[in-house]
């Protein structure tokens, strides 16, 4: 070892720093320091990746680095590369199933504070069966979810409100926002700022040009199809974070491959607990294992029936539990 290298071996411990993930595919990862904001790149230390002592679950989840983990890093020895040499405890995850297997899952995204999805008034025409799969992806990742209704000048507000009003009932906050007018700006970057946000929504709705409206330093490319969706890449890519410029001090997470609901960990069993506005009818069904389908005594159906819960959302329960009745492993 050079006289260089017992030295930084020495005050390795001094020099670690503490960063948040931002990207990465396995061999190297891209890290920004928390105390100066810059950006390395770092391995992860061999003897991160096994945990021999934890039983099964938690090795899964000590084993696969997410995007969003916090980390410590030290340089090695030569004082030229970074390494990864502790994951702090997740808050939080964005996690679904392990592709071709019924066991274990695989952490889209770690430490995320909420999901935001982004549809448009009009062009392209909201889609609610969609949005139903990103409110139920967040709801049984036990996330906090945003909708924003975007491009609300090509449309009436009465229109807009109209059509988002099940989900104002359901108890979600929608905010109404044109990146062309500025409208709604301001409660969007406020509910942004300082949190792990993972932004999603169909392509051509404005995601791009929100944060590009709300965070003018991004400069992200508008009106192209985004590279998530479009280059044929697989699913299974993971998601990038994008540090928030200027004074906010939050991310917002892209994470392409965000919309079959088969994808993700969950069961038909439970689909009724995604669902915020049915939760509260789903004890008084004479079943307590009522699937809210064919059951006499069926509270849910009654309260759709009076119209207490839109039919609408009520049509989405139906669909995906089908969908997840194909799916499901057990
Ligand atoms: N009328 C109107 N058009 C908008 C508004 N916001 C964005 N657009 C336009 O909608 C188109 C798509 O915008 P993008 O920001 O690229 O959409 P995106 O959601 O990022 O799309 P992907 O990256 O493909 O997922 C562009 O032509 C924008 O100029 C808005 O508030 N009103
Ligand atoms: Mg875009
Ligand atoms: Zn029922």
């Amino acid at each position: 070892m050079t006289e260089a290298g017992v030295a930084s071996a020495h005050d390795s411990a001094a020099r670690t720093r503490r960063g948040v993930v931002l990207s990465g595919t396995g061999g190297s990862w891209r890290v920004r320091l928390v105390d100066d904001a810059s950006v390395v790149d770092a391995t992860l230390r061999g003897r991160l990746k096994r945990d021999p002592s934890s039983d099964a679950t938690r090795r899964e989840d000590r084993l696969k680095l997410a995007v969003g983990d916090e980390v410590i890093v030290e340089p090695d020895a030569r004082g030229d590369r970074w390494a990864i040499c502790d994951i702090l405890p997740r808050r939080s995850r964005l996690a679904r199933r392990a592709p071709g297997g019924a066991y274990g899952e695989r952490i889209v995204a770690a430490n995320v504070d909420q999901v935001v999805v982004v549809f448009a008034a009009a062009r392209p025409e909201p889609h609610p069966r969609m949005l139903d799969r990103f409110l139920v992806i967040a709801e049984a990742n036990a996330l906090a979810a945003h909708i924003i209704v975007n491009k609300i000048d090509l449309v009436t507000e009465r229109d807009a409100q109209d059509r988002f009003a099940p989900y104002v009932r359901a108890g979600y906050p929608v905010h109404f926002t044109s990146t062309k007018r500025g409208d709604g700006l301001a409660a969007v970057r406020a509910m942004l700022d300082g949190r792990v946000s993972v932004l999603t929504g169909p392509s051509g709705v404005g995601k791009s040009s929100l944060l590009n409206a709300l965070f003018p330093g991004l400069g992200l490319r508008v009106g192209e199809i985004s590279e998530s969706v479009n280059k044929g890449r697989h699913t299974t890519v993971g998601a990038t974070m994008i540090p928030l410029p200027n004074e906010a001090a939050g991310f917002v997470v892209d994470t392409p491959g965000l919309r079959e609901v088969g994808m993700w960990a969950l069961s038909a069993e439970h689909l009724d607990a995604y669902f915020p506005e049915l939760r509260p009818f789903v004890p008084q069904c004479r079943f307590t294992d009522c699937t809210h389908t064919v059951e006499p005594g069926c509270a849910v159906k009654d309260a759709v029936a009076r119209g207490d819960v839109s039919g609408e959302r009520f049509a989405s329960y139906l669909k995906l539990r089908d969908e997840l009745e194909e799916t499901d492993f057990q």
